[in-house]
């Protein structure tokens, strides 16, 4: 029942179809289905949506309406996600953003909460970041990790100007960086100089994890 409910939920994401996407997330929460079984189905909808619209099926204002259904199931699905988790101190701060040129901010969004209901502390940039404003924030807000999302190939290259950034400034020892978002790989995150690469939101709170005791060991 919760496989079928499951189908359900990404057909009618691939369908656009808001209401029928809400209704099957609701019969899926009472069927007590765990909310990142959701999102994984949610993804994989996502890239269906992504295949059609590079087909020539599906249009920017598809995409578009696609991007606000995920949007509108996260509502329902992150008071689940926090309440799932004892939050007490914080693990560690992270300053996450995606960069610059690109909008894409459902995968980053997505990591924001994960690692949230994981006891992080996270100071979310948005989107379109710029490396100094990277730099800025890591200046204002000493974090432990900054986190970068891209999904274009014509941006991911933008993760090494704001690692760059970082060294300029005399920062980059200070912090861990973590890359992820579709396009990238292991090995463009070890080309850049980031310290890790998150495939999604579930392995990168557990790199975050590492890194943070890793910074903390070599602090001491
Ligand atoms: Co765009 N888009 N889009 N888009 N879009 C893609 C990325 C694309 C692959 C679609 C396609 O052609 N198949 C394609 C890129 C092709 C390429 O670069 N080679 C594309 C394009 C071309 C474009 C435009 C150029 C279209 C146009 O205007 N002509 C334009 C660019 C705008 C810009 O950024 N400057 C554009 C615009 C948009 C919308 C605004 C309409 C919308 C985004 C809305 C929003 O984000 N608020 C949109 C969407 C929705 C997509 C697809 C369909 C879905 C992306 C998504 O949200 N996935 C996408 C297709 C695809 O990815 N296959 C596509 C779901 C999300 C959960 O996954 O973001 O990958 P993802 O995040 C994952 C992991 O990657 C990881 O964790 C998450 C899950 O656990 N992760 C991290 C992500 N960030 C991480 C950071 C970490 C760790 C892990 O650490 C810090």
């Amino acid at each position: 029942m919760s496989q079928e409910v499951l189908v359900k939920i990404k057909e009618s994401l691939v369908n656009l179809d808001l209401d029928r996407t809400i209704d099957f997330v609701k019969k899926a929460i009472e069927y007590g289905v765990k909310p990142i079984d959701i999102i994984n189905v949610l993804a994989d909808g996502m890239k269906i949506v992504g295949d059609l619209y590079e087909r020539g099926v599906y249009f920017v204002a598809d995409l578009i309406i696609a991007s606000e259904i995920f949007k509108e199931i996260m509502n329902i699905l992150e008071p689940l996600i926090m309440r799932e988790k004892e939050v007490l101190k914080p693990i560690g701060r992270v300053v996450i953003g995606t960069v610059e040129g690109d909008i894409h901010d459902i995968g980053k969004n997505l990591v924001t909460t994960m690692l949230r209901a994981n006891g992080f502390e996270v100071i979310d940039l948005g989107v379109d970041v710029s490396p100094q404003k990277f730099v800025d924030a890591v200046k204002q807000y000493k974090p432990d990790i900054v986190g970068m999302s891209a999904l274009l190939t014509s941006t991911m290259i933008n993760m090494k100007k704001v690692i760059e950034a970082l060294e300029k400034e005399g920062l980059r020892d200070k912090v861990k960086v973590i890359v992820g978002g579709a396009p990238l790989t292991e090995k463009f995150a070890k080309e850049i100089g980031a310290d890790a690469y998150g495939e999604n939101a579930v392995i990168a709170v557990e790199i975050c994890r590492k890194l943070v005791e890793e910074l903390r060991r070599s602090r001491y």
